[in-house]
Order: structure tokens, then C-alpha cells, then sequence
């Protein structure tokens, strides 16, 4: 990314290099004035990106008028906490854990029958701030989970007990959303720099490749393993259920891949036949809907080495079973700065893949 007043020095340095080159976003800023509807939706959905919670709950009393509230449900807290009200016998809300600048990081347990506790499958989105499609994808399978009346969704739906944690790096989102839109780490101070790599920060193979010891670089492992407030704290919830977990999926943006354990080696460890079969079959259902092609492997060979991994530090110390990264929309045509009307494609073709890979552990945990 360059800007303007050096676009002609990049130019000259190019030539002077004799590098070929191709410009992928002209102006990243006119995308980002795009990204979101020019009317925007009076109530939670899919047209639009959420903030996390409401700022100025003050703000909320205005929607009352002598006759009726309209319940503030345009955060996705806010529509988190409609949910516990409206299923109160299969939601629960659950803080997860908090962040540096003292953030909840909010979730739901969603649970059909007590006979589901051991087949817990556990959804992380959002760890890096600008991946906004990721929030907005979580929330949407969740609401499907709770809503579809398709038997495919049904049958997985109450067969597992599940964890969705919609923003696990709040602080980060929330930055993302006043002041810098493709802000990707933690917000905790280091010198003069500002936050470390959240998906660098777990306790497995810590800082052993693909990862820096740069407190500005946005790959920041951290000083230490779970120096963040936010890894720190979801890990020991996560600890604290994990002999229930048969499955983290965690979601990411962007690139269309389907990654499976591990990051710090090309080696394909456990059972990575087992997932990339499974893997391969719910790649194909999502191409199905919309032609979106997604690419399914290792997360080393896939796309680079990457160690401090949410998902490979469920599986490197718990052993969970059903292990995936989702990289979603697009290839770089918008990159992070994804169209909202691309939400509801984008969601539905990600459901469609899931629904494969539980209805392929169906019975067989
Ligand atoms: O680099 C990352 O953390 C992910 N790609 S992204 O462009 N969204 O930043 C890949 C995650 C790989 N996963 C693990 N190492 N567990
Ligand atoms: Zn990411």
C-alpha cells in the first residue's frame, strides 16, 4: 500500500529495479468509503458490519417513545443478549474472558439436550481486528443454528453443544471501527508500538517460526505466550471445557482456504488425512452455491509458516478432533475491506461447509 505522495517515487523505484508489477486495489481508501451500505439497516443483520456494543447507552432511551422501546439490538452484544431472551432454554451467555482495555469478550453456549455436552464444538471469530466478514459470518451461522428449519441445520444444530465467541480480540475490532480500519492485533501498549499478534500469542510452539519478536510488526508474537489479556483469559476458558471440545473453528480473512493443523510444520501430523478428506467434501459443497473455490490443506504448505496459532494450541495440547481455519472471501479483489453485500453470500456458502464437516462426525464421536 502506498500512498499518494509516493506513488511516483514507487514507480521510479520499480523501474530502477526492473520489477514487474500490477495494482490490486487502486484506492484503498474508496473502498473502505464503500464497504458499507449508504442507508444503513435500522436493526441487527447481514447488510451491514456491527459494532460490538453500544458506546453511548444513553443513546438506546431515545428509542423509546410514550408508547413503545425498540430494544437497542444494533451491536452484536446487544443481539447476543435478544438471543439468551428469546431461547431462553437452549442460550446462555458466557464471557469468555476480557481484554487490555477491560473488554468482555461475550459469547453464547447454544445446547439442545444435556446428552450433547461431550460433543462441544468451539467457534472463534474476529481474533484479528479487520477481518470484519469473520464477526458477521459467526453471528449468521449462529442465528441459523438457532432459526433454520432445514433438516441438514437441524440435525447438526441438536446433536451438538456449541461455543460462539463472534469478536475474541474486542479491543482490537473496536479500533478497527473508529480509527484505523485495517488495524489486525491487540491494542496492549509495547514501547512505542501498540499490540501484539493475537493469533501469535498461544502457548504451542510459541515464536518458533513465522512470527516476530517486533513489537511493531503486526505478526508480534508478544514478550511471552499469552502475554495478551484476551488469549490469556479465552485459553483458560477454553482450558476449562476442553475435555468436552471436539472441535475449534477458527475464522479468518481472506484468501478462500481451508486450513488444517499444523502451522509450523509441513509435516501432516495427526489426523489430517482424517480432516482433509472431510475438508475436501465441505470445500466442494461450498463451491456448489456460488462457484467459490477454496483451496483445502496444511497451514504451512497452504499458505506460510505461522506458530502461536489459536487452533493448532487446541490441538498441539488438547488433542480436539475436528481442527479448521477458514480463510474466507475474497482473493484480494476487496481483501479485508469486503463489501457488506458480499455478507449474506459469503455466510451462506461458509454454512454450507460446515454443515458437511458435522454431518461427516455424525455419530462417529
Ligand atoms: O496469519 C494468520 O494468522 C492467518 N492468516 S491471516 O491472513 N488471516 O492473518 C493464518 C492462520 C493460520 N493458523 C494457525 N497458525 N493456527
Ligand atoms: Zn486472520
Amino acid at each position: 500500500m502506498v500512498p499518494p505522495h509516493l506513488v511516483m517515487d514507487f514507480q521510479d523505484f520499480l523501474n530502477l529495479q526492473q520489477l514487474s508489477s500490477e495494482i490490486f486495489i487502486d484506492n484503498v481508501q474508496d473502498q473502505i468509503d464503500n464497504e458499507r451500505p449508504k442507508v444503513q439497516p435500522r436493526a441487527f443483520g447481514w447488510t451491514d458490519y456491527y459494532r460490538l456494543a453500544d458506546a453511548n447507552p444513553i443513546k438506546s432511551l431515545e428509542l423509546c417513545n410514550e408508547l413503545t422501546c425498540v430494544s437497542p439490538v444494533d451491536t452484536i452484544y446487544a443481539w447476543l443478549d435478544g438471543l439468551v431472551t428469546e431461547f431462553p432454554n437452549v442460550v446462555t451467555p458466557v464471557v469468555g474472558g476480557s481484554s487490555y482495555e477491560g473488554r468482555q469478550i461475550r459469547g453464547v453456549r447454544v445446547s439442545y439436550s444435556s446428552a450433547n455436552r461431550d460433543r462441544t464444538v468451539f467457534v472463534e471469530a474476529g481474533i484479528h481486528a479487520r477481518e470484519w466478514i469473520t464477526n458477521a459470518v459467526s453471528t449468521y451461522i449462529l442465528n441459523q443454528i438457532l432459526r433454520s428449519s432445514d433438516s441438514r441445520i437441524r440435525r447438526i444444530a441438536e446433536y451438538y453443544d456449541w461455543y460462539f465467541f463472534p469478536s475474541v480480540n474486542p479491543d482490537g475490532y473496536e479500533y478497527s471501527h473508529t480509527t484505523n480500519r485495517l488495524w489486525r492485533k491487540t491494542r496492549t501498549p509495547y514501547g512505542s508500538c501498540y499490540g501484539a499478534d493475537p493469533n501469535r500469542n498461544w502457548g504451542y510452539r510459541w515464536n518458533t517460526g513465522g512470527a516476530s519478536s517486533n513489537p511493531c510488526s503486526d505478526t508480534y508474537a508478544g514478550p511471552n505466550p499469552f502475554s495478551e489479556r484476551s488469549t490469556a483469559t479465552l485459553s483458560e476458558f477454553f482450558t476449562g471445557i476442553s475435555s468436552q471440545v471436539v472441535s475449534y473453528i477458527s475464522f479468518h480473512s481472506y484468501s478462500q482456504l481451508l486450513l488444517i493443523p499444523y502451522g509450523h510444520t509441513t509435516q501432516n501430523l495427526d489426523n489430517y488425512t482424517e480432516l482433509k478428506q472431510v475438508g475436501d467434501r465441505a470445500a466442494a459443497a461450498l463451491a456448489s452455491r456460488y462457484g467459490t473455490r477454496y483451496t483445502v490443506g496444511n497451514i504451512a504448505a497452504t499458505i506460510y509458516v505461522a506458530t502461536g496459532g489459536s487452533m493448532d494450541w487446541a490441538k498441539g495440547v488438547y488433542g480436539t478432533r475436528i481442527t479448521y481455519t477458514y480463510e474466507l472471501r475474497d482473493q484480494g479483489r476487496y481483501g479485508f475491506v469486503l463489501p457488506a453485500n458480499q455478507i449474506i453470500p459469503t455466510a451462506e456458502e461458509t454454512l454450507d461447509s460446515f454443515v458437511v464437516i458435522f454431518e461427516e462426525f455424525l455419530g462417529k464421536l
